[in-house]
């Protein structure tokens, strides 16, 4: 078979493609859920594994020709063992919200009872917002943070799955800046007999490298996207026990999904080994300091912190005391003119909308994969203040894209 380049067969997508790899080289990646995977990553997952089907699972497939796609399923299976401590590791879900559904495949029947924190209040769509099959297959009650605090209410969960009794009690969440008493919420669901999950979607790589508390050996299961703070490529993992293993397996296949996604298993398994190097655990502490000088000095410049700082990889901003005119969507767009890629993110207590938000929500695992350490964190701090406090005015976007260039020429990105 002749070897064509996509550039060859179709220019048009190529050029996307070389468009996409110079805006990830020149912009800073602050999504908190982003960051860049390596190069060996990259490659795992565009191998010839695309081509092959692997029902079933390692030893145990409905199609013949799996030896490679065993043993690159067995590794990742093994690697993720090694950097969560677990005992069971599916490494087929498409996603997290895929890894979910395995879980509530698994153990749930519809019309079943989900008990999870708000969206605005920092949950995911896939916890059961009205929205997502979650919200439409289940009954769902939420819990919030605190008002005044940011925290979690673990007083109010606990009063609320007395009340309502639910099946499963979802912790581990999508803008939440604080760490998780992961105990407090087993003892809940231990009280009301409830099962426990734990969706560390956006923490895996923190977790993985002990500067985030694991829910792994406390909750029933856990979930997790695996390009986040993990670097691992697209996908999701779930991680639980020996004993609910044979719940977990065909409620993921054939349960949820169809053939696996084997050349994004073959990019977990090399990332898996990625983060099992010491340097892994160097990175995560960096992201974590990131965040943290990052916020500080966001605080320093006036912005109200949801929770007053952070103890994980993101910042979640509220605007209406600083900025009580610019909304959420405003900081985004200017901030993305200049080079700084961000999202507009609900806060607690929300007065505007979802699509407008009053609040930004910034992460450092994409900066701390480029080298960035506390005092360039500090200066995009900086940066972040000057755009959104003059959102308007030309000039200083402008000046503020040519640091952002300097910044990218600096700690540079891909080839
Ligand atoms: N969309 C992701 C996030 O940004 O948090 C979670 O799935």
């Amino acid at each position: 078979m002749s070897y064509d380049t996509v550039r060859d067969v179709d220019p048009a997508v190529a050029e996307a493609l070389t468009a996409e790899r110079e805006r990830q080289n020149d912009t800073l990646a602050m999504i908190a859920s982003e960051n860049h995977v390596s190069e060996a990553v990259m490659e795992a997952q565009s191998s010839e594994l695309t081509n092959k089907y692997a029902e079933g699972y390692p030893g145990e497939r409905y199609y013949a020709g799996c030896e490679h796609a065993d043993t690159v399923e067995e590794l990742a299976i093994e690697r993720a063992k090694e950097l969560w401590g677990a005992e069971h590791v599916n490494v087929q879900p498409h996603s997290g919200t895929q890894a979910n559904m395995g879980v509530y495949l698994a153990v749930l029947d519809p019309g079943d009872k989900i008990l999870s924190l708000e969206l605005e209040h920092g949950g995911h769509l896939s916890h059961g917002h009205p929205a997502n099959f979650t919200g439409q297959t289940y009954e769902v009650e939420q819990y919030q943070v605190d008002a005044e605090t940011g925290y979690i209410d673990y007083e109010g969960l606990e009063e609320i799955a007395e009340e309502f009794q639910p099946d499963i009690i979802v912790s581990g969440y999508s803008a939440y800046p604080r760490d998780i008493e992961f105990e407090e919420i087993q003892r809940v669901a231990d009280d009301v007999d409830a099962y426990h999950l734990a969706d560390i979607a956006h923490t895996t790589g923190l977790v993985a490298a002990g500067v985030h508390s694991s829910p792994v050996g406390v909750a029933d299961f856990v979930t997790g996207s695996t390009h986040k703070t993990i670097r691992a490529g697209r996908g999701g993992i779930i991680i639980t026990t020996d004993e609910h293993a044979d719940d977990i397996d065909p409620a993921v296949f054939p349960g949820g999904q169809g053939g696996p996604l084997m050349h994004n298993v073959a990019g977990k398994a090399v990332g898996f080994k990625e983060a099992l190097e010491p340097e892994f655990d160097e990175y995560a502490q960096q992201v974590v300091d990131n965040a943290k000088a990052l916020g500080e000095r966001m605080q320093e410049h006036g912005f109200s912190l949801v929770s007053g700082g952070t103890d994980n990889h993101l910042v979640l901003v509220d605007l209406r005391e600083s900025h009580p005119d610019t909304t959420g969507k405003e900081a985004e767009e200017a901030l993305e003119e200049v080079g700084i890629v961000l999202n507009a993110n609900t806060v607690p207590g929300e007065t505007r909308s979802a699509f407008n938000p009053s609040g930004i929500r910034a992460g450092t695992p994409g900066l701390t994969t480029r080298g960035f350490d506390e005092e360039a964190c500090r200066e995009v701090a900086d940066l972040i203040y000057r755009v959104v406090d003059n959102h308007d005015d030309e000039g200083v976007k402008s000046e503020v894209s040519e640091r952002i260039d300097e910044l990218t020429d600096e700690f540079t990105l891909y080839e």
